[in-house]
């Protein structure tokens, strides 16, 4: 079983003491680090006979805020030539490489499991601290913000910002503007930390005696983040307790009282909430891809093209400080601006007419409360069956009367049910906004409950087949397989494997966006038609010829997966390769068989297909890689 503690890398280096309290001494020593999905812990070992020995620290790697090399020291010895950082919310771990390519791998890997952490830093100091100073800044407080941003999200391209060798954007309205000097900065994006202030988006009923009510709108402190996805809060009565972190935001600049603003929604989530308003005029105001920055997004159903079209104007600042969009109607507050412009188009392609937000639908939380994975089944209402699946019945419900839950009821010896038990509260820790949530499981009665998200659209295959009420574009397809790229991405940077990636386990939610479930369940499987590559069962249909030659199982077995399931979205649901047998299909496949175009596939979407199904796995590309490629071919087609 995969669990937790698998390593993902290994490596003997010299690591810098922290020097955590003032009389701690500065000193270098060999340790042992070990990567996990989840750690970066260092041990002691012994040289002479290469054996590690006791831990001596560790890092969870969600607290992680940046990672980055080090600009070496002059006249630095040898050995501490390739240094590196791991900044968390204690400071700057320090780690010195024995090359070049190790350092860059370790960095590599971390970033890439780092890269969901919510308080990445926009800026880094390049240099050491030492001696009390920042060599890069000559700053002398250790917390000193970064002297050096950090191109994109901690060196991982934001989604909206374009990378070097490609093709760049059509020019929005805002890129169409003259350069400007520098202006002052509006607020200075911090990274969220115990004490400040926080206001609720949405309401959340306190479920356990643990956890603490949300009010929307109401102002919050937040008292210990030690889980990422539960903070200990307390409310302006004195009250304390565990909240969704994902209900809240910062109250930093004053902007999330105001409906309009959707903080945390990048430029397609922009677009895809416009579109689905459909208002002529509907507007939102939310974070520019330039850290600091605010962009608004406009709707119109004019313009002659079908379906309305979206443009994104920047908020721009004078060298006053002032805010204007597209003329110079200079303001000095950002509420003011957007009320003039609710008024007034003023260059724009429409007035602000009408509000869209994002917080019609409170999103999904990391389980039902905090550390709270073992649910009582007494809570939970049956309303109606849903479906079978390979686990017996999946059944619509509530739980405590309010939240809306799917209840997997697990047929009696389907399921090795102990290791799963295990498994899940691992799986409860994964949250994305593409992936199914595990809310918990009941482990008492006799047939086992798993408990998730529930999603009123349904599996994705019977909506591609028979929920699309209309002809779909080819951007509205593509939109979904951007998706489930997404949550992809997000299981692959915690080093997880889906292992039964397919049409048939994703759903839909009421916004048609799509998300992944069942991952990694097909481990706990008792059914040897599903787990052995030969029985009939196996998704022989969505495995790569290493899979059905030898049972590697990988990201990048996913990733084929994931190809075959841009065909089935292409195709509406057809089933691939349907005039083969499965074991024609494990002669064939290996033998370097692929399948066709689909028509409404143009040549770049298929060639995104084909590339998933390169026969060497390591050739293929990263869910990261796709996300983005992805995302520039529906820019281009838009
Ligand atoms: C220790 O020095 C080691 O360098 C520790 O590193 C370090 O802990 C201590 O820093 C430092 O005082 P001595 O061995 O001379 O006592 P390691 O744990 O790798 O041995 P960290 O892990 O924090 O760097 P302080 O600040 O924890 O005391
Ligand atoms: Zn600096």
């Amino acid at each position: 079983m995969w669990t937790m503690s698998e390593n993902v890398l290994e490596a003997i280096f010299i690591k810098r003491s922290q020097q955590r309290k003032k009389t701690s001494p500065l000193n270098y020593k060999e340790r042992w680090f070990i990567l996990t999905r989840d750690k970066l812990s260092y041990y002691d070992y012994d040289p002479d006979k290469g054996k590690r020995k006791g831990l001596r620290g560790y890092i969870d790697l969600d607290r992680i805020k940046c990672v980055e090399t080090v600009q070496t020291e002059p006249n630095c010895p040898q050995e501490r030539m390739h240094a590196f950082q791991v900044i968390y919310d204690e400071g700057p771990l320090y780690i010195f490489a024995k090359s070049e390519e190790v350092r860059a791998q370790w960095i590599k890997k971390l970033k890439a499991m780092v890269r969901f952490n919510k308080d990445l830093m926009q800026k880094y100091h390049p240099c050491f601290w030492i001696d009390g100073m920042w060599l890069c800044c000559q700053q002398e407080v250790k917390q000193a913000v970064g002297c050096k941003v950090l191109d994109g999200k901690n060196g991982f391209t934001s989604k909206t910002s374009r990378r070097g060798s490609r093709k760049p954007l059509p020019p929005t309205p805002s890129e169409e503007m003259p350069v400007r000097p520098l202006p002052p900065q509006p607020h200075k994006a911090e990274a969220p930390c115990v004490g400040m202030s926080v206001i609720a988006q949405y309401n959340h009923p306190a479920m356990m005696p643990q956890d603490l009510e949300l009010r929307e709108d109401e102002e919050y402190t937040i008292l210990e983040m030690s889980d990422q996805n539960w903070w200990r809060a307390r409310d302006k009565y004195g009250n304390e307790g565990y909240i969704p972190s994902n209900y809240v935001v910062e109250t930093a600049n004053g902007l999330e009282r105001y409906d309009w603003f959707c903080k945390n929604t990048n430029r397609s989530q922009a677009e895809k909430l416009l579109k689905t308003e459909n208002k002529d005029g509907g507007f939102l105001v939310r974070d520019s891809s330039k850290p600091g920055k605010y962009t608004v997004s406009l709707f119109s159903k004019g313009g002659g093209e079908a379906g309305g079209i979206c443009k994104h104007y920047n908020i721009c600042t004078t060298a006053k400080g002032q805010f204007y969009l597209a003329e110079k109607h200079n303001y000095c507050t950002i509420p003011e601006l957007i009320n003039y412009h609710q008024h007034n188009a003023a260059g724009m392609f429409s007035r602000l007419k009408h509000i869209v937000s994002n917080r019609a639908r409170p999103p999904s939380t990391a389980g039902l409360g905090y550390d709270m994975w073992e649910l009582d089944p007494s809570c939970l209402t049956f309303i109606r069956v849903l479906g079978t699946g390979q686990f017996g019945v999946v059944q619509y419900g509530k739980w405590k009367g309010q939240h809306d839950v799917a209840i997997k009821m697990i047929k009696a010896g389907c399921m090795s049910e102990e290791e799963f038990i295990e498994e899940a509260k691992i799986m409860m820790k994964l949250h994305h906004e593409n992936l199914v949530q595990l809310y918990g499981v009941c482990t008492k009665q006799s047939s086992i409950y798993i408990v998730t998200e529930f999603l009123s659209n349904g599996c994705l295959l019977t909506y591609l087949r028979e929920g699309l009420r209309q002809h779909p574009t080819s951007v509205q397809l593509l939109e979904m397989c951007k998706d489930v790229s997404e949550g992809m991405a997000y299981l692959e940077s915690k080093q997880y494997i889906h292992r039964d990636l397919a049409a048939r386990n994703c759903l839909v939610d009421g916004n048609g966006t799509v998300k992944v479930a069942d991952f990694g369940l097909s481990r706990y499987v008792l059914d040897d038609e599903y787990t052995s590559s030969a029985g009939s069962k196996f998704p022989v249909r969505w495995s790569p010829p290493e899979v059905l030659l030898y049972c590697r199982f990988s990201s990048k077995s996913d990733i084929w997966a994931y190809g075959v399931l841009m065909w089935e979205v292409y195709t509406l649901g057809r089933l691939p390769y349907d005039r083969l047998n499965n074991n024609e299909i494990v002669d064939q496949v290996s033998r370097g068989l692929r399948l066709y175009r689909p028509q409404m596939a143009c040549e770049k979407v298929y060639s995104i297909m084909s590339s998933c199904w390169l026969d060497k796995a390591d050739e293929r590309p990263t869910f990261q890689e796709l996300v983005f490629t992805v995302q520039d071919l529906l820019y281009e087609l838009q």
